[in-house]
């Protein structure tokens, strides 16, 4: 058989803030996979634990010593006994042991090696021949919060989603052009603007957060009007990072306010009623299930999307589902560690009539396998930022995909207006 695995390979790499990550090749009869596994900088308590105690040497030396007797001589066909054996492998309920990164490269680059191994693409392996649906590019154009540091916004994210575009060439162009206004803008109205970036490629700019809805409005409105489709905005509050326990207050230093449950809402409720947000993510701290299913039921038109609340885990979705809090959640696959534990997730959403985001994470690599896992996995919108290397390489990819599908290509369809 072809996709028998021969061999599994770990190394240590770097991601884009240049720290170490773990990169791994799975080698079957016929053909090869590999893939490496991206950093959070604003993490979920309830993510799985990315390294060993040991960091990266420790799970590479995981990969080779313990991971790679079990796994090689298994078929890379059956993804989920891959998973399954890696879980049992770490014993834990986290991936502690062996790490979730490990877990996740090892899974990641197994089901590439399989689709390698058929001479299919991986979006086509994954989803089949009948995927041909395509999701919106959601990119961070300001960077604020835990992202920067110095005098800049309190929110983390300030998003453009080109939701009117027929083709992801389009919108992924749109994105770029709101991206390079944008510095136009923040160039005019901040002589000393330097012209910093994150490690998105998002601008940081001595600015608040008013004004950045601001300068990301008249960029969204000036680009739409030049490409002819409607470019939306969107915020990551990421209000874990700014919520004190202690206060029960949500502390914004920059605005020097601070504003508890109550104050919170109403404040999100009105940037989503001025500028027309139609996304935005984590508005409330990570175990505040019943502030998402509030704000959830109180908007219309406006994605309400869980990321350090859910952490792409079945358990945390379904305890919101039950109370209707997000209608959206993020995907990031190493917050849970395999693809079948996200795969899972994704379903259990969509059943539910959530929206999954498939996402990059702040510190990531030119890794552009997340691209094939949107359009596999039926996600209408991947969150990749907007420039910069390692966000290129998946919107590149992207585009690639598009190519591929040619005719029967099509935008999925996105529940905002
Ligand atoms: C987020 C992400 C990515 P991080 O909060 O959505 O933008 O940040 O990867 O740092 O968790
Ligand atoms: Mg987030």
């Amino acid at each position: 058989m072809s996709t028998v695995i021969e061999d599994l390979v770990a190394r240590k790499v770097l991601n884009s803030r240049g720290e170490e990550t773990i990169e791994v090749d799975v080698v079957t009869t016929s053909s090869f996979g590999r893939a490496s596994a991206p950093s959070g900088a604003s993490r979920g308590k309830a993510e799985v634990v990315p390294f060993p105690q040991g960091g990266v040497d420790q799970a590479v030396r995981k990969v080779d010593e313990v991971i790679a007797p079990e796994i090689v001589g298994l078929n890379a066909d059956f993804q989920e006994e891959i998973d399954r054996t890696l879980h049992e492998l770490d014993g834990s309920k986290n991936f502690r042991i062996i790490g979730g990164n490990t877990a996740f490269a090892i899974s990641l680059a197994n089901a590439e090696a399989a689709a390698n191994s058929y001479g299919l693409l991986l979006f086509q392996y994954l989803g089949g021949y009948v995927t041909h649906e395509l999701p919106y590019p959601l990119g961070n154009v300001i960077s604020g919060g835990r992202h920067t540091s110095g005098k800049t916004p309190d929110i983390q994210e300030f998003l453009v989603i080109p939701y009117g575009a027929e083709s992801v060439l389009d919108a992924v162009i749109a994105n770029a052009k709101v991206h390079k206004r944008i510095g136009e803008i923040l160039r005019k109205k901040d002589k000393l603007f330097g012209g910093g970036r994150s490690d998105e490629g998002a601008w940081i700019a001595n600015i608040g957060n008013i004004e950045a809805l601001d300068v990301l409005a008249e960029a969204c409105e000036e680009v739409g009007n030049e490409v002819g489709f409607e470019c939306g905005l969107g915020l990551d509050l990421a209000a874990s990072t700014f919520w004190n326990a202690k206060q029960k207050m949500y502390v914004y230093s920059r605005e020097e306010k601070k504003r508890d449950k109550g104050e919170q809402l109403d404040y999100v409720l009105q940037l989503i009623k001025n500028y027309h947000l139609v996304y935005v993510e984590d508005p409330f701290h990570e175990e505040d299930f019943k502030g998402f299913a509030e704000i959830t039921r109180k908007v219309k038109n406006c994605l309400i999307c869980g990321d350090d609340l859910f952490v792409t885990n079945v358990e945390r979705l379904n305890r919101g589902i039950k109370i209707h809090a997000a209608n959206s959640l993020i995907i990031k696959v190493n917050q849970i560690g395999t693809l079948t534990d996200a795969w899972e997730t994704v379903e259990t959403a969509k059943r539910a009539g959530y929206i999954p985001v498939m996402s990059h994470r702040s510190g990531d690599t030119c890794d552009w396998h997340i691209a094939h896992l949107a359009v596999a996995f039926g996600c209408p919108i991947i969150k990749t930022g907007v420039v910069e290397g390692a966000r290129i390489a998946k919107l590149n990819e992207l585009i690639r995909i598009e190519e591929f599908l040619g005719e029967r290509a099509k935008m999925a369809s996105l529940p905002i207006s």
